[in-house]
């Protein structure tokens, strides 16, 4: 059986005190409520050793927003796949299309990406997703085929068992636009048919595909209910527990 998986994804939010007060608040909660679902946190990575400290049991996934495409060196300003293993960090988001859009990424990178956080034990949460042009002139299944097998259909069925794939519709993305249940469950049966084709049904039965974009508590249950969403990744949500909890509720 895959996984259900509520990941909060921060991104450039929160100084110190309050990303510590967020953070405590997410474990007093998951001390107190069983939940259905995984419950992960992608903070910036200057807060991931703190994250770490706090969840030291597990209670929450402890993700980074990103990771370098390469192993260690001169690369100012980016954290590696081994920095990441070296403080027990479980995994890191990869190829959101906000580093498509500000930093230039693609599928090669992300490609590169998802096999060296593999190769280092982490869990990759590999994003992807067509923008609004695309969807309108009718390219979204093409789109997101062409993204899925560049980023992942180098991987043996072994590792891309490891991977966790987050379909975020760009045009949904912060937006308040939220693709419709049926218009994400379509991609999501798209991507797990793919897997099927290329692994087998087994392997794409295992694999937890998450929806991305606007997902807010009024929503989420909705969309959790269809049958190949696994569970969701949630930015402007999840920098409150008051929402971020409600949409863990999705699953109940
Ligand atoms: C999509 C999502 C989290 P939001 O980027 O990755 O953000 O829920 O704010 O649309």
């Amino acid at each position: 059986m895959r996984k259900n998986i509520v990941a909060g994804n921060w991104k450039m939010n929160k100084n110190v005190i309050d990303a510590q007060q967020l953070m405590a608040q997410l474990l007093d909660y998951k001390k107190a409520n069983a939940t259905n679902c995984e419950v992960w946190i992608a903070p910036p990575s200057l807060y991931l050793m703190m994250a770490r400290d706090i969840f030291e049991n597990n209670e929450v996934g402890v993700f980074s927003q990103d990771m370098s495409e390469y192993e260690s060196g001169a690369y100012t300003g980016e954290i590696s796949a081994d920095m990441l293993q070296s403080i027990e960090a479980d995994g890191s988001i990869i190829g959101h299309s906000e580093r498509r859009q500000y930093h230039g990424e693609t599928d090669s990178h992300c490609n590169r990406k998802v096999k060296l956080a593999l190769d280092k034990g982490l869990t990759p949460i590999y994003c992807n997703g067509e923008t609004l042009e695309q969807r309108k002139a009718g390219q979204h299944l093409e789109v997101v085929k062409n993204q899925t097998e560049t980023a992942l259909f180098t991987l043996t069925a072994e590792e891309i068992k490891k991977v966790v794939i987050a379909y975020e519709p760009v045009w949904a993305i912060g937006t308040g636009e939220t693709a419709s249940p049926e218009q994400a469950q379509e991609i999501h049966a798209h991507i797990r048919s793919l897997i099927a084709a290329k692994y087998g049904q087994e392997v794409a039965d295992e694999i937890s595909i998450l929806y991305g974009g606007s997902v807010k508590p009024d929503n989420a249950k909705e969309i959790f209910s269809q049958p190949d969403i696994d569970g969701g990744l949630i930015g402007g949500a999840a920098l409150k527990l008051e929402d971020f909890s409600k949409i863990i509720e999705g699953f109940n």
